[in-house]
């Protein structure tokens, strides 16, 4: 398995960095990046460092570190929206490289120092070092431009943001976002050529992702008076948790290259309080977003609210509801799992099975649910879900999801992260 692991990620390498996937995305992916990192550490660890080095390089001024960055010279028609629809050369602060506007789940100080951890060279710390003001030049960005609720939550303003691009926690904030049918006609999706669209978002889905980067680069991607005037706000509780831990991560990181961790300690614990207080609802006992243009919590009960349990923070309260929430039959998490975890509820009406992220089960969700359960020390459960990731890569390969029933390989067949974090519970 491990070197299928690392044939895909080499087979995915490209120049400087790894595309998520040769046919649905050849581009760089911010997240994808820093879990492919993290895999890479494993095998390749020089590539880790490039992989990283390549994304930050093409961080915005302000911090911002874009969703994706684009390659110069991709196959011809490859990707829908490509860098003549972001157009992200003519917003100030904009890298030299094409890029996004917008930005996803900053799991890049985590892997960082992941990274660091299992080759901790001289070579390694001259990397970390380059990395260590990038990484808190980030945190700085979407802790304050992006801090739309001003409670000290980073804010989204596009679904794909969260990297749970359709997720059920989406439809009742997106569902007041315009979408003109007709807007989308004018392009043309690549995705459903090569995936079937029966596992992909739906066109009305696009386009109201159209219309928010519409909106968003009509405003040159700044940030300022968000809250008066986009039609998409709102803090969610995986983006958050990402948040929290880059803050532990670079605290170790401080230490190792010369820096104070205090202000990074302060910060991690200042998010998990706060995540606690706005994002927690009792009375499902996991994390919901909050539509900060209603005010509400999102009703759904998605994986989304039970990662927060990867903080190592988290108060032993939550951490138990959060854990029986995740062992109910929404999610059947068990130290012997029959089934793998889901993306979503498995009883709710809108469940999907084999829709993207409306069911199918993802291995970055295990992968940093197994990272909570052993900093909360729930072994067993740990060793159950490591044993459903290694199952389903074993049967299916290193598929982008899977089926959340029989395991079946769904999207792409050779995907990066899927390679990579398998190669981290592997090791
Ligand atoms: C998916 O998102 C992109 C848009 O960013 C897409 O559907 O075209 C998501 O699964 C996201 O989480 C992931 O980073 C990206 C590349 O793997 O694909």
């Amino acid at each position: 398995m491990r070197r299928l692991a690392v044939a895909t990620l080499d087979g995915n390498w490209e120049h400087d960095h790894t595309v998520p996937s040769r046919t649905l995305y050849p581009h760089q992916w911010s997240w994808d990046s820093a879990f492919i990192a993290i895999g890479l550490a494993t095998a390749r660890p020089d590539r880790a460092w490039r992989e990283l080095r390549t994304l930050l390089a093409a961080q915005w001024a302000d911090g911002r570190v874009p969703h994706i960055v684009f390659n110069p010279a991709p196959p011809i028609g490859s990707y829908f929206p490509g860098p003549g629809f972001w157009d992200s050369a003519r917003a100030p602060g904009a890298p030299a490289a094409a890029t996004s506007g917008i930005v996803q789940p900053p799991v890049h100080a985590l892997a960082a120092w992941l990274a660091y951890r299992r080759t901790p060279s001289e070579r390694s710390r001259t990397e970390l070092a380059w990395l260590y003001p990038r990484l808190v030049a980030q945190q700085r960005y979407l802790t304050g431009r992006r801090d739309v609720g001003g409670a000290g939550l980073a804010c989204l303003v596009h679904p794909w943001e969260s990297g749970l691009d359709n997720s059920p926690a989406w439809d009742p904030p997106l569902a007041t976002v315009p979408a003109d049918e007709a807007v989308l006609r004018a392009y043309r999706r690549h995705d459903t050529a090569h995936a079937d669209a029966a596992q992909r978002p739906t066109d009305l889905d696009y386009a109201r992702y159209v219309a928010l980067v519409d909106a968003y680069r009509a405003g040159r991607y700044g940030d300022d008076g968000l809250a008066g005037r986009h039609p998409f706000l709102v803090e969610c509780p995986l983006f958050n948790t990402a948040l929290g831990l880059a803050e532990h991560a670079l605290a170790a990181i401080a230490r190792a290259v010369g820096a104070d961790p205090g202000p990074h300690r302060e910060r991690a614990a200042r998010i998990t309080a706060t995540l606690v207080d706005r994002l927690y609802d009792p009375a499902t006992g996991a994390f919901h977003p909050r539509d900060l243009r209603t005010g509400r919590l999102v009703p759904a009960r998605t994986a989304l609210g039970l990662v927060p349990l990867a903080l190592p923070d988290l108060p032993p309260r939550q951490v138990a509801t959060v854990l029986a929430e995740a062992c109910s039959p929404r999610f059947g998490l068990a130290a012997r799992m029959d089934r793998p975890l889901p993306s979503h509820d498995r009883t709710a009406p809108d469940f999907e099975p084999l829709r993207y992220w409306r069911g199918p089960s993802w291995l970055n969700l295990d992968w940093l649910l197994w990272r909570g359960l052993r900093t909360h020390h729930r072994l067993d459960l740990a060793a159950g879900l490591r044993a459903s990731m290694v199952e389903l890569v074993a049967t299916a390969g290193c598929h982008e999801y899977f089926h959340p029933d029989t395991g079946a390989g769904l999207g792409s067949p050779a995907f990066g992260w899927t390679a990579a974090l398998l190669l981290d519970v592997l090791a």
